[in-house]
């Protein structure tokens, strides 16, 4: 799945050559900035065959993020990346819900204490989704043991270190790149180096 952050060249263009490549694109506050909502639906509305993710890490009281999901639905997501150390009520909206449990990058330090907590809380909410970054295979492969039926997608791929198909092998659904394709000067190539490493691991090449 492609991290569409950082609009440096023609995103429609990236979208075309990426359409038989990634399964998904995942759309969060610095492409918005630039863009607006209304650019936001329009490109959702040309590219449906994409699974499009609102990555806006909601944090709030359920009434907001209530409030808020009914938004991004109307803007045309498929689902919607949701903090989970706020605590949630089930919300009725129709969209996917993903729950951030273990970031990837060297900061992401509070998520090792609470790494148990926050999987306890995806349980219980039933959330479709989890976030583990691919820096952590040893987190991946304990969510994928507590949560097998639970989605598991992978960011960290790539710009944050973790070699491509390295969260598959951990048991990931999806692995997210962002920088590594989008910076690239060939960024159709760039994504098809990162699909034959994941075909590499599916294949029980690597
Ligand atoms: O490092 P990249 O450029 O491949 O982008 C990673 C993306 O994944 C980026 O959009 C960032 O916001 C997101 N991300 C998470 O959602 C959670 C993480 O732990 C790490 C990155």
């Amino acid at each position: 799945m492609l991290a569409l952050d950082f609009p440096s060249r023609d995103v429609r263009g990236i979208l075309s050559e990426l359409q038989s490549l990634a399964v998904g694109v995942k759309v969060g506050f610095p492409i918005t900035l630039s863009l607006g909502f209304d650019g936001v639906r329009e490109i959702i509305r040309d590219f449906p065959d994409y699974y499009w993710i609102a990555d806006y890490k909601l944090a709030d009281i359920p009434e907001v993020v209530q409030y808020i999901l009914e938004g991004l639905k109307r803007v045309g997501f498929d689902a919607s990346i949701i903090h989970l150390f706020t605590g949630h009520r089930r919300y009725d909206v129709g969209m996917e819900l993903i729950g951030v449990v273990a970031m990837s990058h060297p900061e992401a330090k509070f998520f090792r204490g609470n790494f148990e907590k926050l999987l306890d809380e995806a349980e219980l909410l039933g959330v479709d989704g989890i976030v583990v970054g691919a820096t952590r295979p040893e987190m991946i492969r304990e969510a994928r043991r507590r949560l097998p039926n639970v989605r598991i997608f992978s960011p960290g791929v790539g710009a944050q270190g973790a070699e491509p198909g390295s969260a598959i092998a951990a048991g990931a659904d999806f692995e997210i790149v962002g920088r590594s394709i989008l910076g690239s000067e060939n960024p159709r190539l760039e994504a098809m180096r990162v699909v034959e490493a994941q075909r590499g691991v599916i294949h029980g090449r690597s």
